[in-house]
Formats: C-alpha cells, structure tokens, sequence
C-alpha cells in the first residue's frame, strides 16, 4: 500500500482525498465484490437503510433489498460504462424498518461496484428541473463574462437555496478569483477577493474534473466510518466518485473558519479544464437531495457550455473591433495626424480590447506615452530587453523584474508588459504596461467581523489566503491572457497594414 505522510498546512497537495474511508451522514454506502457480495459498509447503514453492517457485511445484495428494488439497480447497471461511470436512480421504494424512498448512486470503483442511498429530501415546491432551461435563457442573453457570470449566480441560487453563490475562476497559476457573487442578504462577501493556489489544491482540482459536485452538508457532521468484511482485504475504497464521500478535515476546519456550516461546489469545466467553481455557502447546515444536486450539476453542465460559446463569441468581436480600430486610426491619420498621435487618439479604444494601464510608444526612437508607465529612462532599459529578445513577435510578461531585475524598482507602476512592435523596422513598439496586481486588488471582507479560529490557527482564514496570494503575487501583473495575446496579434497586423499604406502613399508621392 501506498504510504501517506499526514496531511498539514505544509504537504496540501499530498492528502489522498480519495480514500479517507468515511462518508458523510446524509447517506449509508456499500461497496460488493462482482459476486454481489457486500464487502464494505458505511457504519451509518442502521440509520439510512435499518440494516446493521454486521448483518450486510458478506451477505448478497438481494437478500438485504427488496426484489423489485433489486430487480431495478441490475436492470439499470446496464448503461454503466467508461463514457457513463455514475448511475443515477431516483426514489427507489425500500421497505423494513426505514421503509420510503431513495435516491442512489451506482459507479464502479476498481473491484467493487459502490452504492449509496440517500433518503428522499421532503417535497419540494415547484420543480427545479423545469426551471433549468429558463435560467439558461437568461444567461444567455448577457453578453460578457460579468453580467453572465453574476446572473448564473443568482440562477444557482435561487435553485439549490444557499445563503451565497459565487463564481471562483481559476487563474493559469491555480489561484482564484471570486468574479461573481449572489447573497440572500445583499451583503458582499467575497466578491473579487484572490485566493492562493494551496486553498483548493491539486489532488482536489483533478479530482473535481472528474466528480463535478461535492455537498459539505454540516461542518459540524463526524460522518460514518466505512467498516470492511474480512474477506475485503485491506485497501481502502477508492472514493473518488462517491457522492457522499467525506471530505478533508483541514478543508472543514477552513470552512469552520469563514464561519459557515455547509458548503456545496460545482466544478465549471471549458476545453476540457477546470476552468473554475460554483462554490455555494449557508450559514446553517444544508442538506438538498440527489436528485435536486443532479438539477444543479445539469444546470452547471449547461453553463459550462455556454461559457464556451462566450468565449467564441468574444474572440469574434475582437475581429470585430481591431478592424474598427484600423478605420478609426486610418481616419485619424487622413486628418493629418501621425501614426503617434493617431495612436495616442485611439488608446481608450485599444483599451477596451486590451485592458492595461498605460501605453508606451516607440518609433524613430521618439517616444510617446499616456497612462500609468514607467519613465522615459525606464523605458529605455525595457526597450534594450525588447531588442535583444528579437522583436517581430508578441512579447508579453506578467512579472517584468524576473527578466530585468532593475524592473523591481519600478515594479507597482509595471509590473507587466506587452509589446507590439509595429512596424518592419527593428525597434519600433507599443508597449501595453499594467501595475501590479497587488497595487489594483485590496481585501475587501469586512475587517470587524470576529473570527474564530481552530486548531490549526489563522492559516486557515480567508484573510490570511488572501495575504498569501499577495506575497505570490509581489512584482507581477495579472497575467495577460490567451484573448489578449489574440488581439495583439490582431493589432499588430493592422499596424502593419496601415504602415505598408503609408510606405505606398509615400513612395507614389516621391514619384
Ligand atoms: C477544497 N477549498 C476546497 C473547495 C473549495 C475551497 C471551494 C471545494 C470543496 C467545497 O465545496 O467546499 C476553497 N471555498 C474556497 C475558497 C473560497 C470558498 C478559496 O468559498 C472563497 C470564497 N485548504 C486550505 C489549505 C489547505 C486546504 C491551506 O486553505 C491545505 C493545507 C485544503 N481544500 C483543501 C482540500 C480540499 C479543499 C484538501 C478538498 C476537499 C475534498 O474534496 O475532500
């Protein structure tokens, strides 16, 4: 067997979260060997089903259920594959002494196949899965990431009824970004609060493109162990994709921290990545049912899908705009201004496509600069960094002073740069500069808000999170993204285009 250091503050990553070998209280777990045969029960299983694990372990699935319920899980393992790993059956009758209706999930783990039975939650009013689609619709008709992501928010939370939605986006270095936020009260949380990499590690964040929702129903739940008949042997379940799988103690001592009881987090997938979480808190235990938290991966599912479209769709408008910001330029050259100039005129427009703080421009060796920059001598020393890393191509870094220590100096006003070199002559830029990240982002959570803390201190804290990410983030800029790289490109065709024009208008003048 593998052997696991024990989790701390310093060795996240090493956690095997896969096997702790309890499940939560709100359901009662089996795992059979192919023969049907029980080999592993939760020790809740009285309580969910009437069954006592001394009477389930090594006894046949058949006798300890119903024969139609029975008759009902064979029946349906059948769609059980590779593309469709988790079976979901909803309101299976089971009788004796917990006698009514069950939720299950089915899934294969290695040798066993893993059952898990949830009481049916009470009655609900009216039916989430019918407003699936009209809050899809809504979604939809917003059309940037903000507007979009906020009313997904308020969508989720209106059908799965926490006390807060919000947003988390991950950034390429694995740290987050709450983007959007819904409360039942009205209040801001968290909203565009940073947090370190550690919060969610990696284990976690593999794990989570697999099994797409997890519900933490009380922070307070000890959970039930998962007992093993002798002839199970001694690995431990693989609990990867159990539905009421336990989860980390030192991640619900950090829930305990921010002061809430349950939490549930839906994993947002775009190509194939985490691209980020639901991650929804209430402050008393929550428990909703399978079938309500299927509505609410479906509804995460579909979402994901649409975020796909937002993104082809924002690719299509930076065509869109770096063609309208060569008919402005050229206008403004056709006025009598010169390319500079013309620039200087159009930089709010640049902006738009390119989010940045200042912009610097070179040509002739004369420069031009409106925003927050570095000085002229600054400058300068970047410019030799520029030439000597060739120069026809896109250039961009998020943490400048790593290739130019004497950046460091200058480091709040750029930290980032992005360089467009506009002509085909050598040496010839716009430089895009952005400040530091940690100059733009504060923390924003209420300072006066008493916080209790466990055992493992105040490292457990969203506040302390955030510092972390700040001291991760010292002397960089946010990251200039795929979308900005691509209009860049963009840009820098459509310079070349307007130089080419003014090479000809110049030549058919000399003539
Ligand atoms: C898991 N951490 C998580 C999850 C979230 C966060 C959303 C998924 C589980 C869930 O739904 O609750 C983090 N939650 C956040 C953040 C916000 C939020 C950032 O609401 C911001 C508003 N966590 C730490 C440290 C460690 C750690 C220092 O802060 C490790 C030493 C571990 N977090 C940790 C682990 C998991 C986790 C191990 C996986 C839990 C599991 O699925 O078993």
């Amino acid at each position: 067997a593998t052997e696991y250091a024990t989790p701390d503050l310093t060795n996240c990553d090493r956690e095997p979260i896969h096997i702790l070998g309890r499940v939560q209280s709100y359901g009662a777990l089996l795992a059979l060997s192919s023969g049907w045969l029980v080999q592993h029960a939760s020790e809740n299983l009285s309580d969910i089903l009437g069954i006592t694990v001394e009477g389930a372990l090594g006894r046949r699935l058949a006798d300890l259920l119903p024969q139609d319920s029975f008759a009902r899980i064979r029946e349906a393992l059948r769609a059980v594959g590779p593309s469709n790993p988790v079976l979901r059956l909803f309101g299976i009758p089971i009788l004796g002494e917990k006698a009514g209706d069950f939720d299950l999930s089915i899934h294969q783990s290695g040798r066993h196949l893993i059952i898990e039975f949830e009481p049916k939650g009470e009655q609900r009013n009216g039916d989430p899965l019918s407003q699936v689609y009209p809050y899809i619709h809504r979604i939809r008709r917003t059309n940037d990431l903000r507007a979009f992501t906020r009313e997904a928010a308020r969508s989720l939370r209106a059908l799965c009824g926490f006390d807060s939605v919000m947003v988390y986006e991950f950034a390429e270095d694995a740290s987050g970004h709450v983007i959007a936020e819904d409360t039942a009260d009205g209040e801001r949380r968290y909203l565009d609060q940073h947090f370190p990499a550690s919060d969610i590690p990696v284990q976690a964040r593999v794990l989570y493109k697999r099994s797409l929702l997890r519900l933490i129903a009380d922070v307070s739940d000890p959970g039930a162990r998962i007992l093993a008949a002798d002839s199970a042997g001694n690995q431990p379940l693989d609990l990867s994709l159990a539905a009421t799988r336990a989860v980390s103690p030192i991640h619900i001592e950090y829930l305990q921290n921010m002061g809430i009881q349950a939490s549930m987090s839906v994993s947002i997938m775009k190509d194939g990545e985490l691209w980020g979480l639901f991650a929804c808190h209430h402050d008393e235990p929550r428990y909703i049912d399978y079938e309500l938290r299927t509505c609410v991966e479906l509804f995460a599912h579909l979402f994901s899908y649409e975020l796909g479209h937002l993104g082809e769709a924002q690719k299509r408008e930076a065509v869109e705009r770096s063609s309208q910001l060569q008919t402005r330029l050229m206008a403004s050259m056709a006025e009598g201004r010169d390319l500079p100039g013309s620039l200087m005129a159009v930089s709010e427009d640049i902006r738009s496509v390119i989010p940045h703080d200042g912009l610097i421009m070179i040509t002739d060796g004369q420069v031009s600069a409106t925003g927050v920059t570095p000085t002229e001598e600054e400058f300068l020393c970047i410019s030799r960094l520029l030439n000597a890393t060739g120069g026809s191509q896109i250039f961009a870094t998020n943490k400048l002073s790593q290739l130019l220590p004497e950046a460091a100096d200058f480091a709040r006003r750029c930290s980032g740069i992005l360089a467009i070199p506009i002509s085909r002559m050598p040496r010839d830029y716009i430089v895009l500069c952005r400040k530091e990240l940690t100059e733009t982002v504060k923390w924003a959570g209420n300072p006066n808000k008493p916080v209790t803390v466990g055992p493992n201190g105040v490292r457990l804290t969203p506040r302390k999170s955030f510092e972390i990410w700040r001291e991760t983030v010292t002397g960089a800029s946010a990251p200039w993204t795929l979308a900005s790289t691509h209009a860049a490109e963009l840009l820098r065709v459509v310079l070349l285009e307007i130089f080419l024009k003014i090479t000809d208008q110049t030549a058919a003048e000399r003539k």
